[in-house]
């Protein structure tokens, strides 16, 4: 295993467009199943890559490796759209939305919570520890705190900033999530607030797949509005046998297609991780081509041979790959428009 660090920002396509099709995919497609590896949306996925991969690396399972990663993101109080830190709703609560999957089809969510700054933690708690899926709002609060979570104040300074600006016109108008500055002034001048998910997929040393995806959804969103983040099958979906998926981006397109699931299942029917999600994205394409212009989703998937790809509406969605120690890389997905 080298220890030399190497960190490449790779700019597969450039400037990407849908006829680049073959270059990219022959790039981040492997042909000898090869494991570990974990990745992950967003160029924050490298330092939460690296945290799964101090458990994937010695052996460990891939549920505990997504827990341990997105936690990274999670406690990153300069990140302003995972965990504590993140942009509030209108009315200025956090409300943080989680969900985790693993090789077993087990899964777990919270949806809409407030006060605690690891949701997915709880979520894991949800899967391990109750008959349900997924807690919201209070019951979700009050399962934390009596499984010992502390409360917590998750609302920065900066944060707390940045809605009260937002107040100053409170335009609702939470659209875009992404990170091309370019495309944000021509399209859609005054967005300045974009708005990143952590969804993240592991494969172990035993072959095992598990997922995890957590946000602290659209900035200023309404009180009380989830995403598809914590939505098993739309912001995250794991099938051991095949793969997983996850997504970033405007929730409500997602939940419309039951994005990840669809990922998943297209690759159950032989497409590539790359191809899978292209079809996902052009099926939000399809069904709402008035919003899909204006607004960012991108796919992440991973097989069980640990191909990996990815398609986003927009140029600019980025996602991380780790697949030995000191070894990461930020790939720039490829896109529809
Ligand atoms: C949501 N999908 O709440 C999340 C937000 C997001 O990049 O991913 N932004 O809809």
């Amino acid at each position: 295993m080298s220890t030399r660090r190497r960190f490449i920002k790779q700019s597969i396509i450039g400037a990407a467009s849908v006829g680049a099709i073959g270059q990219l995919s022959a790039k981040t497609k492997r042909v000898a199943p090869l494991r570990p590896i974990v990745i992950s949306t967003w160029d924050f996925g490298v330092a939460a890559n690296r945290a799964a991969w101090e458990i994937l690396g010695k052996g460990g399972n891939s549920l505990d490796a997504v827990e341990r990663g997105v936690m990274v993101p999670e406690a990153d109080l300069s990140n302003t759209t995972v965990g504590k830190g993140g942009y509030p709703d209108r009315d200025g609560h956090v409300t943080l939305d989680a969900c985790i999957m693993d090789s077993e089809g087990n899964c777990g969510a919270v949806a809409a919570m407030e006060h605690i700054a690891h949701p997915i933690q709880v979520a894991r708690l949800v899967m391990e520890k109750t008959p349900h899926v997924m807690l919201v709002g209070e019951g979700a609060l009050q399962f934390a705190l009596e499984n010992g979570f502390e409360r917590d104040n998750l609302l920065t300074a900066e944060s707390e900033k940045a809605w009260k600006e937002w107040l100053k016109e409170k335009k609702y108008a939470p659209v875009m999530n992404i990170e091309n500055a370019s495309f944000n002034k021509e399209r859609l001048p005054g967005n300045k607030y974009n708005h990143d998910t952590i969804g993240m997929l592991a494969l172990d040393q035993a072959g095992n797949l598990s997922g995890a995806c957590t946000t602290s959804g659209m900035a200023f969103k309404m009180h009380g509005r989830v995403g598809d983040s914590p939505i098993i099958g739309a912001g995250l979906y794991v099938d051991n046998e095949i793969g997983g998926a996850t997504s970033t981006g405007v929730g409500e397109e997602v939940i419309r297609t039951v994005g990840s699931f669809l990922v998943v299942e297209l690759m159950r029917q032989g497409y590539s991780p790359r191809e899978a999600c292209r079809e996902a994205v052009e099926r939000i394409v399809k069904k709402k081509p008035d919003i899909a212009k204006d607004i960012q989703v991108g796919f992440l998937a991973l097989n069980k041979n640990g191909e990996y790809g990815s398609f986003a509406l927009q140029e600019g969605f980025t996602f991380a790959v780790c697949e030995e120690r000191d070894q990461e890389r930020i790939v720039q997905g490829e896109h529809y428009y």
